[in-house]
């Protein structure tokens, strides 16, 4: 293990690759072997900038991501490309599963694409595309992107472990804004109208003047920044560089302000919280007494004869104190 740490720190992609299959993998003794090796490659980590991309399917995400990839590539970055896509079913459904629209990033020495995860629960998914981006950034990459479908709440578990979150909209109508759903223009730290292309052009113009609008009605997450608009065209490969600038100065933004270090430092406490919450669930539910006692209850709370927490609480006394049978 140490030896694989080692090579991981040493920029070796197999090793990377092989350590990501460690951490997805749902196996006890790879889980426990997985912890040792984030805990050795732990103190390298941090290096890289984080950036979500998020937007509705077939918004351009990908082919952003390939062209974002090449433009960061030609100035030196290092570039790690992973996914958060939960409801990606198994078997080439998978989000990065297009790779032909990354087909030039793929092949890319300094780049690294990753496809997501197994499908499994938003928890698990997240937890091992965090653990993923760690280990990139143990192996060298100072750029991470992570891209996320936009449905649901994976834009929220993807926002709680980058340091910058990217909206990506299409040009159109005001039917198309009052789709975003009010919540995710709250997460967004750049709004990005691609397509800004052809007979789209236009309308793009109208559409980020629409989202700079909608931006000022809502919360922003730090004073240290106010959301901003970007046109590209990811198909064309133009005002890419604009985006990425959009990026660096959110990231210059936040440092000046000492707001980057308070981010990462607030997402690290509460990802310690939500493993916390999700292995004390885990293990309640293969406690024997616990579970056993769950599942008598469940049967009365389901008939509406017992409050629901009132069974909670007694599933929770026969997990802590197993001789207590209520
Ligand atoms: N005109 C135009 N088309 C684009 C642009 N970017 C992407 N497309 C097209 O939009 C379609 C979807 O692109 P993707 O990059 O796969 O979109 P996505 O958001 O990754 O899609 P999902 O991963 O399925 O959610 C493809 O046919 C692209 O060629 C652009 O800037 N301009
Ligand atoms: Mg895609």
């Amino acid at each position: 293990l140490s030896e694989l740490a080692a090579q991981i720190l040493d920029g070796d992609r197999r090793a990377l690759a092989r350590g990501i299959t460690l951490v997805e993998s749902t196996r006890d003794d790879h889980q426990a072997e997985a912890d040792d090796l984030l805990t050795e490659v732990m103190a390298r980590t941090g290096g890289a900038t984080r950036v979500g991309i998020s937007g509705a399917p077939g918004v351009g995400k990908s082919t952003l991501i390939e062209a974002l990839g090449l433009h960061l590539i030609d100035t030196s970055h290092r570039v790690a490309v992973l996914a958060v896509d939960p409801s990606s079913p198994r078997g080439g459904g998978s989000i990065l599963g297009d790779k032909t629209r990354m087909g030039e990033l793929t092949r890319r020495a300094e780049a690294f694409v990753r496809p997501s995860p197994t499908a499994g629960t938003l928890g698990g998914v997240a937890r091992r595309t965090r653990e993923a981006m760690l280990l990139c950034e143990a192996s060298g990459f100072d750029v991470v992107l992570i891209e996320t479908v936009g449905v649901g709440q994976s834009e929220v578990a993807v926002e709680a472990m980058v340091d910058c979150f990217l909206l990506l909209v299409a040009p159109g109508g005001g039917d198309e804004l009052q789709g975003i759903k009010r919540g995710i223009m709250e997460l967004a730290d750049l709004v990005v109208v691609n397509k800004s292309d052809g007979d789209l052009e236009a309308i793009a113009g109208t559409t980020a003047a629409d989202y700079a609008n909608a931006l000022h009605l809502v919360r922003p997450k730090t004073t240290a920044w106010e959301p901003r608009v970007v046109r590209c065209s990811a198909l064309e490969a133009r005002g890419i560089d604009d985006v990425w600038h959009g990026v660096e100065a959110h990231h210059d933004a936040l440092t000046g302000a000492g707001e980057l270090e308070r981010r990462r430092a607030n997402q690290s406490r509460e990802w310690m919280w939500s493993e916390l919450s999700a292995s004390m669930l885990d293990r309640l539910r293969h406690d024997p007494a616990a579970s056993a006692t769950a599942e008598r209850l469940e049967a009365e709370v389901a008939a509406g004869k017992l409050p629901a927490p009132v069974a909670a609480e007694q599933v929770l006394r026969a997990f802590t104190d197993p001789g207590d049978r209520a």
